[in-house]
C-alpha cells in the first residue's frame, strides 16, 4: 500500500479531445482511464493537469511545410476543440493547468520541460509526485522520468494510463521501473 500525504501531487498528463476516440491521434482505450483518474482526484490535495498546446504550424506536424522532423498528424492546435480536455473528466476549479510545447520550434513530451511545473511543486513541498494520463509511451513516460531528473519520487499509476502503441506498452513499463519509477495501480492507494 502507498499512504498519500498531504504534500504529494497527482500529475494527469494530456487527457485531451484528440488523444481519444473520435480525436486526430487515439489512443486505444483511453476512455478507460477517465473513471480511474476521476476516482484518484480525491486523494490528493494537489493537482496538475497538463494540455498538449501547440501551435498550428507545430513542428511536430507531419504536414508542416518548415519542418522534416514531424511525425505526428496535426493534435491539440491551441484553442481547438481537440484540444480541450475529456469533456468526462472532472476538473476542478482551483486545478492548476500546465500547457507545454506552446511554440512552433520546440516539443516537448515532458509536462516539466519548459514550465513551471518543477517550480510549482518544490514550492508546495512535493516530494512525490503520481503520473497518469496519456500517452504511457510518450508524455507520460517523459514526464515520470523528468520528475526523477528534478529529484522527485515517481510513481506510474498503471491502470489509469494508456500508450498509444500499445504492443510498447510491456517494454515503456520495463524502462521505468529500471530507471527508478514505482509502478502501481489505483488499489494500492490509501
Ligand atoms: C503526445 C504525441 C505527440 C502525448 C503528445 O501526449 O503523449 N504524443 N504529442
Ligand atoms: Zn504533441
Amino acid at each position: 500500500m502507498v499512504n498519500v500525504n498531504d504534500t504529494d501531487a497527482l500529475i494527469i498528463v494530456d487527457v485531451q479531445n484528440d488523444f481519444c476516440s473520435g480525436g486526430s491521434l487515439p489512443v486505444p482505450d483511453a476512455e478507460l482511464i477517465i473513471d480511474p483518474i476521476n476516482r484518484l482526484q480525491r486523494f490528493f490535495d494537489y493537482l496538475y493537469f497538463s494540455r498538449d498546446w501547440h501551435p498550428n504550424d507545430h513542428c511536430s506536424f507531419r504536414d508542416n511545410p518548415h519542418f522534416d522532423e514531424g511525425c505526428w498528424p496535426s493534435h491539440c492546435v491551441q484553442n481547438s476543440p481537440g484540444a480541450e480536455f475529456h469533456g468526462d473528466m472532472r476538473i476542478p476549479v482551483d486545478a492548476t493547468i500546465i500547457d507545454k510545447a506552446t511554440t512552433a520550434e520546440k516539443d516537448a513530451y515532458s509536462a516539466f520541460d519548459g514550465t513551471d511545473l518543477s517550480t510549482r511543486l518544490e514550492r508546495r513541498k512535493t516530494k512525490r509526485v503520481f503520473v497518469v494520463g496519456l500517452a504511457l509511451d510518450f508524455c507520460v513516460k517523459a514526464t515520470a522520468l523528468d520528475a526523477l531528473q528534478n529529484g522527485f519520487k515517481a510513481f506510474v499509476i498503471r491502470n489509469a494510463t494508456r500508450a498509444v502503441f500499445p504492443e510498447n506498452e510491456a517494454a515503456v513499463y520495463a524502462e521505468l521501473q529500471a530507471a527508478g519509477v514505482e509502478l502501481i495501480d489505483s488499489e494500492d492507494l490509501s
